[in-house]
């Protein structure tokens, strides 16, 4: 498909692509389309941009990944396909690892997701994301950066069936665990784990967004794209005082003025 450059809703509608694309070629899970028009519905009542809300929670979650021990960065069928990539250079700016980890679990989508983020990573290690960055510094970085996921030998606990499954090196055993669009159980679960948990979610009502330790109400390609150049600049401040109820309400309030404006 051929979307103009000028169209106004051109990354929408390529992000839209990509996941059709890849729910025919088997990456996805059955109700991938859904999640994704759900979330695009609410990015539609943010303005599809980045709020300044959701730039001081990118900050909060990049910072801490920086200070964690051990920092894992989850993808499921849907980020991995929008921003597999972006999650790749964060992984290996902030020191943190990866694991495939999906919700509905079948030994061919593991199978593909697998082999979609290594190609993912073959191409990101030819371009470092800054010029600062020599190419064989930026190799190592993008090298040290593990892939776990397929071998699941660990279960959350308080979960039943495939989606507790997950890799003792990987999630398991992580302090600070990334989970772009997560299901609100497997986000509680691994809060009652002691895990610091930072969501990716559109969606500022979703179980996840309330139970999560830090919250982006943003689209997840975006949202890592813009961590990937903060990121850049090292971390920006020591742990804070989070209060991540009221990044939730910003959120909602930002939904309420366009729809404030819509009636004017
Ligand atoms: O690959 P799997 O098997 O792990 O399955 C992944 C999906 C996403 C299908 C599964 O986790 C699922 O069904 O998710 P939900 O319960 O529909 O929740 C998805 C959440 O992500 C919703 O709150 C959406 O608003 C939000 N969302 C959807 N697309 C995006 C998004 N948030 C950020 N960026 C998006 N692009």
């Amino acid at each position: 498909m051929t979307i103009p450059d000028d169209h106004p809703r051109r990354d929408s509608l390529l992000s839209r692509q990509r996941i059709v694309d890849a729910q025919a070629a088997g990456l996805l899970a059955d109700s991938a389309l859904i999640a994704h028009g759900r979330g695009e519905a609410f990015d539609y009542l943010i303005g599809e941009r980045t709020t300044d809300s959701a730039k001081a929670a990118q900050r909060e979650a990049l910072n801490r990944l920086f200070h964690a021990k051990s920092p894992v960065i989850s993808l499921n069928g849907n980020s991995t396909v929008l921003a597999g990539e972006e999650a790749i250079c964060l992984a290996a700016l902030t020191k943190s690892n990866i694991e495939v980890n999906i919700f509905y679990r079948t030994d061919d989508r593991m199978r593909l997701l697998l082999a979609d983020i290594q190609k993912k990573r073959n191409k990101v290690i030819e371009t470092p994301p800054s010029p600062k960055i020599a190419i064989k510094t930026w190799r190592e970085m993008v090298e040290s950066v593990r892939i776990y996921g397929e071998n699941p030998d660990a279960e959350i606990p308080g979960l039943h069936g495939p989606r507790a499954s997950c890799s003792s090196l990987g999630i398991f055993q992580a302090d600070v665990v990334m989970v772009p669009l997560e299901d609100g159980d497997r986000c509680e679960a691994l809060v009652a784990m002691g895990k610091q948990v930072l969501v990716i979610d559109l969606n500022p009502l979703s179980r996840t967004s309330m139970r999560a330790s830090v919250t982006i109400v943003d689209e997840v390609s975006r949202a890592i794209r813009q961590m990937v150049r903060m990121a850049l600049h090292g971390p920006s401040h020591d742990l804070s005082d989070w209060n991540n109820r009221t990044i939730l309400e910003d959120a909602l309030s930002e939904i309420a003025t366009a729809v404030k404006q819509l009636q004017r």
